[in-house]
C-alpha cells in the first residue's frame, strides 16, 4: 500500500514537471533590443512597459562596451539596451550590434532578436546620422525596426513626420510619453499623462515572430486585456483536450488523468501573468486552493477535492463526461484569467504573489457559486446564446445546486 501510494506520489510529480516544463517551452523568450542616447528615455520606457520596474530591479550583464542585457527572475524577456550613439565614434557602436545580432542567431528563435526600438527625444527635435546608420543596419539585418519618439508632450505632428521622412526603413513611428508630465505653460501648469504605451505594446507584438507574441505579452504589463485573451484561448485548447479524454465517460478514480491539463492551464495562464511556473508556486496554489493545507500533493486527493470545488461536477455520478470535463476546465480557467486580471489593475500591474492569488481565487470562487444560483432564472433566455458545452454545463451545475442546498440543511 505504501509503495503504491509512493509511486503513485513520485509519478504525478513527475507529471507535473512535465506540464510545467511543456509550459515554460511553449511560452518562448522574445529580446529586444532599445538603443538611443544617454537620457533619451530608454530606462523609463522599459519600466514604464514591463512588467516588476524591468530596468530599474532587472540583472544587468554588459555584452558590448554600449550593451547591457537586462533580464528578470519569471519574466520572459531579455533587454539588450544599447547607448553611445551621442558619441563621435557612433560607428564602433553600431558594428558592435551587428555583430551581437550575427552572434545571437542561433538555432534557437528564443536568442534572436525579435524588435528593436530606436528612440529619439521629442525636446531634441534631432535626427543624428548615428541613428540613421543604426535604423538601417537594423533593418538590412532583418530586424523589425520602431522609432519611438520619446519624451512626447508636444501635440505637434511636425517632428513625427521629418522622423517617418528620413527613417524610412522604420515600421513605424509612434510618440511615447512613459510618465506622468507636468509642464509649465504661460504661467499655467498642464499635466500630460503617459501616452502612446499601448500603441508600442500593440505594434511590438504585431512584429515579433509568432513563437514570441506569448512570451511579449506575458512581460508587458501596459494591455491587460491581451493577457486575458491569450489566456482564453489557453482555456479553450485545456477544455478541448480534457473532453478528449472524458469522450469515453471515465470512472470518477481516473479523473486524475485530467489534472495535468488542469495543472498545465493554471501555469500557462499563471505565465502569462508574469507568475512564476514552478513546482513550488504550483504546490502552493494547487495544495491550499484545493485541501486548504499545504500538503503533498497525490493525485487522488487533488483529483477528489479539486472536482469537489468545482461547479458542474456531481460527484455522486460516479463518473467523468466530455462535457463535464471540458466545462470544469473552462469554468476553472475563467475564474482563475478573472482573479488574475483583476489583482493585476487593482496592483497597478504589479504581479500578485501566491497568497494574494489564493485569496482572491477562494473569493471569487464563493461569489461565482452564489451567482450561479442566482442565474437560475435567467437561464432559459441566456442559453440561447450559449454553446452546447456551457449549456450541459448548466444543467450539471443544477444538480450540484441540489445537492449542495441539501447540505446546507
Ligand atoms: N517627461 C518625460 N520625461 C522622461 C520620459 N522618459 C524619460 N524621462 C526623463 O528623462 C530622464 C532620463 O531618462 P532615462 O530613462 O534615465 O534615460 P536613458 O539614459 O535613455 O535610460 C529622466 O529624468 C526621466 O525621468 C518621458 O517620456 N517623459
Ligand atoms: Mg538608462
Amino acid at each position: 500500500m505504501e509503495g503504491e501510494n509512493n509511486m503513485e506520489q513520485l509519478n504525478f510529480q513527475n507529471e507535473i514537471e512535465t506540464v510545467l516544463r511543456q509550459a515554460r517551452k511553449e511560452r518562448g523568450h522574445v529580446n529586444i533590443l532599445i538603443a538611443g542616447r544617454t537620457g533619451v528615455g530608454k530606462s523609463t520606457l522599459i519600466n514604464s512597459v514591463f512588467q516588476g520596474d524591468f530596468a530599474e530591479t532587472g540583472q544587468g550583464k554588459p555584452v558590448t562596451t554600449g550593451t547591457t542585457k537586462i533580464t528578470k527572475e519569471n519574466i520572459p524577456l531579455s533587454i539588450y539596451d544599447t547607448r553611445g550613439l551621442e558619441m563621435k565614434d557612433y560607428k564602433e557602436t553600431v558594428q558592435e550590434l551587428k555583430d551581437l545580432i550575427k552572434k545571437l542567431s542561433t538555432n534557437d528563435p528564443n536568442d534572436h532578436i525579435h524588435a528593436a526600438w530606436v528612440c529619439i527625444a521629442e525636446p531634441s527635435a534631432r535626427i543624428e546620422v548615428a541613428e540613421q546608420d543604426l535604423v538601417k543596419m537594423l533593418s538590412k539585418e532583418g530586424i523589425p525596426v520602431i522609432v519611438v519618439i520619446t519624451k512626447a508632450t508636444s501635440y505637434n505632428k511636425d517632428f513625427k513626420r521629418k522622423v517617418e521622412d528620413i527613417l524610412q526603413e522604420a515600421r513605424k513611428v509612434i510618440c511615447v510619453n512613459s510618465i506622468e508630465t507636468r509642464i509649465e505653460n504661460n504661467d499655467e501648469e498642464i499635466v500630460i499623462k503617459p501616452k502612446g504605451l499601448d500603441k508600442l505594446v500593440e505594434v511590438t507584438s504585431q512584429v515579433v515572430p509568432d513563437g514570441q507574441k506569448s512570451a511579449f505579452i506575458a512581460s508587458q504589463k501596459v494591455d491587460i486585456e491581451k493577457k486575458k485573451s491569450e489566456s482564453l484561448r489557453i482555456v479553450g485548447r485545456a477544455a478541448a483536450l480534457a473532453a478528449g479524454i472524458g469522450a469515453v465517460p471515465i470512472p470518477f478514480s481516473d479523473a486524475v488523468s485530467i489534472v495535468p491539463i488542469q495543472i498545465g492551464m493554471i501555469a500557462k495562464i499563471s505565465a502569462i501573468f508574469g507568475l512564476p511556473i514552478n513546482i513550488a508556486f504550483m504546490h502552493t496554489m494547487l495544495a491550499s486552493t484545493i485541501t486548504g493545507s499545504v500538503g503533498t500533493i497525490t493525485g487522488k486527493a487533488i483529483v477528489s477535492n479539486f472536482l469537489k470545488i468545482l461547479p458542474g461536477f456531481n460527484i455522486s455520478a460516479g463518473v467523468v463526461h466530455a462535457a463535464v470535463a471540458s466545462g470544469i476546465t473552462t469554468t476553472f480557467g475563467q475564474a482563475y484569467i478573472t482573479v488574475l486580471a483583476t489583482l493585476f489593475i487593482k496592483n497597478n500591474g504589479v504581479p500578485p504573489t501566491g497568497e494574494e492569488v489564493l485569496k482572491a481565487f477562494k473569493e471569487q470562487y464563493e461569489k461565482s457559486k452564489s451567482e450561479s444560483k442566482h442565474e437560475e432564472h435567467d437561464q432559459e433566455s441566456e442559453s440561447k446564446h450559449e454553446e452546447h458545452d456551457q449549456e450541459s454545463e448548466s444543467k450539471h451545475e443544477e444538480h450540484d445546486q441540489e445537492s449542495e442546498s441539501e447540505q446546507d440543511k
